[in-house]
């Protein structure tokens, strides 16, 4: 039994020698020598055979020298402990002085920069903001605006149709009756939002952005709507900017006018953007109808007003010298972040 005891210590203590990681110390050694079906074990199990007298010393002999076997291992798992933790360490290193990965800053779109600089120029003159459904009724979007059914002037605004009765909006005119209706003068609104026609080319989009305004008040002329646009122009582009108002017609106002700003890159004398001709076409606008106003409930004996509707698709073509509308819908990401830093 001595010599199986000590042949037994012997081969553990080389096996917790050989033993280069956690999982062999424990695999190969503890459960192999100390284990429920080790070599110890079966030691023990011999302990029966062994003489009266000699059980007390034999037993002292098994005990010291599992002891001595339990020692080795437990040194040997603390240094292997340390080594592992050491080596998972280094191989977790990180290194402090890589640059940090840069978390991509969004930005506004370039058309609710030019939208918002637009209202806020408004809201400046004393402009209130209001806004309303891009599903409109035929009622709102033309009859009220006296475009009755079947008016050739229907034709200019074709859109897409929910049913005899429900249309998306053609224009943000719209909003000027529903003001109207629910509003006393004296009235001073714009009103932003998304349109839509059956367009679809370089300088018409299917859906589009205008800024609708409407001024309704005693003694409202055609002076108070140029001082207001030329005011308008002057702030939005450089205050070297000129107006020109060109007959147009509209059937809300009358007269109506088209209004040209000189062109803001060449400054008026001509280049590819103007065409070449100094001016660029901007916006509608003119006196409201007066059955436009009685349709809504406001007596244009009493009153009067100015309308226009101006497109913020086209004003930020011509800010930003944008050749193609379509340019501000594709979402490339080498477009848009060169607006990253434009207010
Ligand atoms: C109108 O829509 C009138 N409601 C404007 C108005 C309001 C006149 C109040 C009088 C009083 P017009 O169809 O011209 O008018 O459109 C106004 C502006 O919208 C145009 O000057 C242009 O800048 C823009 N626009 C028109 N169609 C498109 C389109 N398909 N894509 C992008 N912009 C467009």
């Amino acid at each position: 039994m001595r010599e199986k005891l000590s042949e037994i210590q012997a081969k553990c203590f080389d096996a917790v020698k050989n033993a280069n990681s956690l999982t062999e110390l424990y695999n190969d050694v503890k459960v192999k020598f100390l284990g429920k079906n080790g070599e110890m074990t079966a030691v023990l199990r011999g302990m029966k055979d062994v003489p009266n007298d000699k059980k007390a010393e034999i037993g002292k002999l098994v005990n010291d020298t599992r002891a001595a076997m339990e020692k080795a291992i437990e040194e040997k798992e603390i240094y292997l402990t340390k080594l592992e933790k050491k080596a998972k360490l280094e191989s977790e290193i990180s290194d402090i002085t890589i640059p940090a990965k840069k978390a991509d800053i969004g930005s506004l779109h370039p058309l609710s920069i030019i939208k918002n600089q637009i209202l806020d120029i408004f809201t400046g003159l004393g402009f209130e903001v209001k806004e309303g459904p891009e599903i409109e009724t035929d009622y709102y979007n033309f009859q009220a605006l006296n475009i009755p059914k079947d008016h050739p002037a229907r034709d200019m605004q074709d859109t897409f149709y929910f049913s005899e009765n429900l249309l998306l909006r053609t224009h943000t005119s719209p909003c000027q009756a529903r003001t109207m209706e629910k509003q006393r003068p004296p009235i001073r609104m714009v009103s932003p939002g998304k349109v839509y026609r059956s367009d679809d080319d370089a300088t018409h989009s299917p859906m589009f952005q205008q800024i609708e305004g409407l001024v309704v008040d005693k003694n409202i002329t055609m002076c108070d709507l140029k001082g207001v646009l030329d005011e308008f122009a002057k702030r939005f582009f450089n205050s070297d900017t000129k107006t020109r108002f060109r007959p147009s017609y509209f059937p809300f106002t009358e007269p109506s006018v088209e209004v040209d700003v000189s062109c803001s890159i060449c400054g008026g004398k001509g280049c590819r953007v103007c065409k070449g001709t100094g001016w660029i076409e901007v916006l509608g606008a003119g006196i409201v109808n007066p059955a436009v106003l009685d349709n809504s409930g406001i007596d244009s004996n009493v009153y009067s007003g100015f309308a226009f509707g101006l497109g913020v698709d086209r004003l930020t073509m011509i800010k930003y010298g944008i050749p193609d509308m379509r340019l501000l819908f594709a979402n490339d990401l080498r477009f848009l972040k060169q607006f990253r830093n434009v207010r």
